[in-house]
């Protein structure tokens, strides 16, 4: 049987030849005596492209970002965030268990946050409440669909943060989606904010890590925390030599896989019985309602017999996902099958 069509996630990528080749190649040393070069390299190559102070190398996006909660905050505090905020759906409670913050939450339809949305739940400190510690957005925001911040948007929200006298952290696992989609580079679409967090393991593809960027007092503080964490690694350059090559080659196929996401959008879109916008495919990621004759879990079950991976979101909901290692025959005939489980 042929290898199924993977379309969970990006997350799923597989290693290039070139990474692999580089991986074996890497010179090494440990890291929590900041000695391993390639690691080195890859903090001060992304520090170079996000125009930052500092770079941190971390085992995962979850972790990145609970380092910079866990930076910023004070226990007690409040993270404003959107409602289907990874940091808040899919982090295991991360930011209450381990950094002891609230997260509080505000529902929008695409995951984008403005100002006039967040204002009203900031509170100081002193009275019945407890203090807003920090706002943190996402962009390419993933339970939207891939959604990206538009930048005046990020710009404003930043301005009025710091007006406030708080900090605003960007979860940017797919930051280099956006930066896709938006023709920008990473480094003018995250200017505003105080810290950034991105994936060189989605669709960037290298097998492990991502990294922190911000200032060199807070990416000071975040690598004594991540060793609190047990996330001081030691030659993990092996794993930093990958992603380097994630960082260097991988953007340039980005919008290849938001084609691919189009494409497959507009298919599904013609199947009776799914409902999905192809307007509103901005990245890699596609959402899409299965109707009442089957459950999100069953038809994603009758798709994986066929050889076609896909993940369910909520009872009605499907998720796609499109990444280099999923072409457009795969997706044709991934749309095939689609067509034969709802037929
Ligand atoms: N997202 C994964 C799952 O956890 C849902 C995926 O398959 O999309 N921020 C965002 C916006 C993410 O989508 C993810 C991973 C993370 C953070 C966490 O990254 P990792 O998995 O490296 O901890």
């Amino acid at each position: 049987m042929s290898a199924p069509i993977d379309l969970r996630s990006d997350t799923v990528t597989r290693p290039t030849p070139a990474m692999r080749r580089a991986m074996a190649e890497a010179e090494v040393g440990d890291d929590v005596y900041a000695e391993d070069p390639t690691i080195n390299r890859l903090e001060s190559r992304a520090a170079e492209i996000f125009e930052r102070e500092a770079a941190l190398f971390v085992p995962s996006g979850s972790m990145g970002n609970l380092l910079a909660i866990w930076c910023w905050t004070d226990r007690g505090q409040e993270v404003i965030c959107d409602a289907r905020s990874h940091t808040y759906i899919h982090e295991m409670g991360a930011m209450s268990a381990i950094a002891g913050v609230m997260p509080r939450t505000i529902p929008t339809p695409d995951g984008i946050l403005s100002w006039d949305l967040i204002a009203p739940l900031v509170h100081g400190s002193g009275g019945y409440y407890s203090p807003t510690g920090l706002i943190e957005l996402e962009s390419t925001h993933n339970l939207a669909g891939g959604t990206v911040y538009p930048p005046a948007t990020i710009g404003d929200i930043a301005d009025r943060t710091h007006a406030a006298g708080l900090k605003i952290h960007l979860d940017g696992a797919r930051i280099f989606n956006a930066a896709a989609a938006l023709g920008k580079s990473v480094a003018d679409i995250t200017r505003p904010v105080d810290s950034v967090m991105f994936c060189l393991s989605k669709g960037l593809g290298a097998p492990v890590g991502s990294m922190l960027v911000g200032s060199r007092d807070f990416i000071a503080k975040a690598r004594m925390r991540r060793k609190i964490l047990g996330g001081g690694m030691r030659q993990a350059g092996v794993l930093a030599a990958a992603g380097l090559i994630a960082l260097e080659d991988s953007p340039k196929g980005l919008p290849h896989d938001h084609e691919n996401a189009r494409f497959l959008a507009a298919g599904l879109a013609k199947i009776p019985g799914i409902q999905v916008d192809p307007a509103q495919v901005a990245t890699n990621i596609v959402m899409f309602d299965v109707d009442r004759r089957i459950t999100a879990a069953a038809f994603c079950d009758a798709l994986r017999s066929r050889g076609v991976l896909c993940s369910a979101f909520g009872p009605q909901l499907v998720r796609m996902v499109t990444h280099y290692d999923v072409d457009r025959p795969a997706i044709e005939r991934a749309l095939d099958l689609v067509r034969a489980v709802l037929s």
